[in-house]
């Protein structure tokens, strides 16, 4: 669904969730601007038991002259032409349930309601006004014109990505970096967040914390509060000596909220978000910093009774005892009796990172999967695999073992996400398309490998910091002319990549 196809109504009614939150007010706000520029009778409305009281957003209705009006639940006639609401679906518990002609739905959570006849749902973006702004420039609407627009949009993935340190979707990134906002004003609203009331449920939570001394990890439960304040508890909690990684929770509507630090390179605090998620919600974040929401529907069809304070415990120590660490500086395999495998001498791409134009010393890889920088030097290579993956490699780990090819390779991005390359200071994007070439793996790329029976986090040769995740099932390679250079080999890789060798 696009907005051009909402063009045919009028008058449209823009409806917030109740308890409305600076998300749903910038993304209405957005809708808002379209509409009344094509033209339409437009209304921002929204309903529930209480009216808005939190300092920031009062601010922010205040300084953006939001027009937003409150709309009494009982006795409302319904709606002629359109109600769209934003941030949230129509019918769900979330937001009062009007009478209209006709409704749409545009929101970035999990589906919920199923049936929606017009609806456009993401549920895999940081904010409702991220969603906004991308359906605004599939119209050619001019965001960057309008500060007070760039302002309200902002603000909204700003409070919606725990201050923006939860984000993970490179969309996110480009409506950050590029909107056009009123810097001095969001200053305000970020120092009129919390209120005498949340600082005190903060405070609460912090001494009632749980701690795991084997593992070094903290857990709370906090009362209900604005989904930030989990955010500032955590990254508080991170401070103390003996706290690792923590995790701060509590109860909203419809589930939980979940916010998630990590300080040790070990534990990424992304995966670990989307690990006490898994199949019940989603999370994801950055190594450091992550979030996440759990449906309560869904935890109480897999888990029934099982306390909330529990599953977390028990969560967050299976992770802990399910990996074990492997540094590829200290770890020399034994490579007697392991098979040999080539990787198959298929086509594949490569980009040759250094040698574009105007590139910089450090560039920034977006993908779907979020940013990676790499500070390039003379022979920095991507590799580009046919399953979509991006690995940023150094020449001597691309030169010997890879035969450059003067064939077309047809490269093209298998997620919906296009990714780039970035020189950030200059603010310059490279499509990876552009600069594809073409390249097959030689005789000397030959590994051997042994089946992991045990999830391993393996730190390679190549990066100290960032690990690879291999679970049972997956496999553990070395270059048999160096077998100290180790890699995961994912299950489903080896039988499409890889062949044995004789
Ligand atoms: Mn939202």
């Amino acid at each position: 669904m696009r907005l051009a196809d909402l063009e045919k109504y009028d008058p449209i009614t823009i409806q917030c969730h109740d308890n409305p939150d600076a998300d749903t007010l910038g993304a209405a706000y957005g809708l808002y601007c379209y509409f009344r520029s094509r033209g339409k009778q437009v209304r921002m409305i929204y309903s529930g038991y209480s009216r808005i009281q939190k300092a920031n957003l009062c601010m922010m209705l205040d300084k953006l002259k939001l027009p937003i009006e409150y709309v009494e639940r009982e006795g409302q006639p319904p709606f002629p032409g359109l109600l769209i609401t934003v941030d949230c679906q129509y019918g769900a518990s979330n937001v009062t349930r009007f009478e209209a002609e006709h409704v749409a739905v545009i929101d970035h959570h999990r589906i919920e309601i199923e049936g929606l006849e017009m609806s456009r749902i993401q549920s895999d973006l940081g904010s409702c006004s991220t969603l906004v702004w991308i359906m605004l420039q599939e119209e050619g609407y001019p965001v960057n014109e309008d500060v007070t627009l760039g302002t309200a949009l902002y603000y909204g993935l700003y409070m919606d990505t725990n201050q923006l340190s939860e984000m993970h979707n490179p969309r996110d990134m480009d409506m950050w970096e590029t909107l056009n906002t009123n810097k001095r004003l969001i200053t305000r609203f970020r120092n009129s967040n919390l209120s005498l009331q949340e600082l005190m449920i903060a405070g609460i939570a912090m001494i009632r914390y749980s701690y795991n001394d084997e593992h070094r990890f903290a857990v709370i439960h906090s009362q209900p509060c604005d989904p930030n304040i989990l955010g500032l508890i955590s990254d508080f909690l991170l401070q103390v000596d003996e706290i690792d990684v923590c995790l701060v929770y509590n109860e909203i509507n419809d589930g939980y909220k979940i916010s998630v630090r990590s300080c040790i390179r070990e534990v990424n605090a992304n995966e670990l978000a989307a690990f006490l998620t898994e199949g019940i919600g989603s999370g994801g974040g950055h190594a450091e910093k992550a979030g996440g929401s759990i449906s309560k529907k869904l935890y109480e069809e897999k888990y029934r009774t099982l306390h909330a304070d529990a599953y977390f415990n028990n969560r967050m120590n299976e992770y802990f005892t399910q990996f074990t660490v492997i540094d590829a500086q200290e770890y020399l395999m034994d490579t007697a009796g392991l098979k040999r495998y080539r990787k198959s001498p298929e086509l594949m791409g490569y980009v040759r990172v250094d040698t574009i134009e105007g590139i910089g010393r450090s560039a920034v890889l977006r993908t779907q999967e979020g940013d990676v920088t790499l500070s390039v030097t003379e022979g920095t290579y991507l590799i580009l695999e046919a399953d979509g993956d991006i690995i940023p490699v150094s020449g001597s780990q691309f030169e010997p073992y890879y035969d450059m090819v003067e064939q077309q390779f047809d490269w093209r991005a298998v997620t919906s996400y296009e990714p780039t390359l970035k020189n950030q200071a200059k603010d310059i994007t490279f499509r990876i398309q552009d600069y594809v070439k073409a390249c097959v793996p030689n005789q000397n790329l030959q590994v051997y490998i042994k089946e992991l029976t045990q999830g391993v986090k393996l730190f390679p040769l190549w990066d100290e910091d960032g690990y690879m995740l291999g679970v049972p099932g997956d496999y553990l390679a070395a270059y048999c002319d160096n077998p100290r250079n180790i890699f995961i080999i994912r299950h489903k890789q080896l039988g499409e990549n890889y062949e044995e060798v004789g």
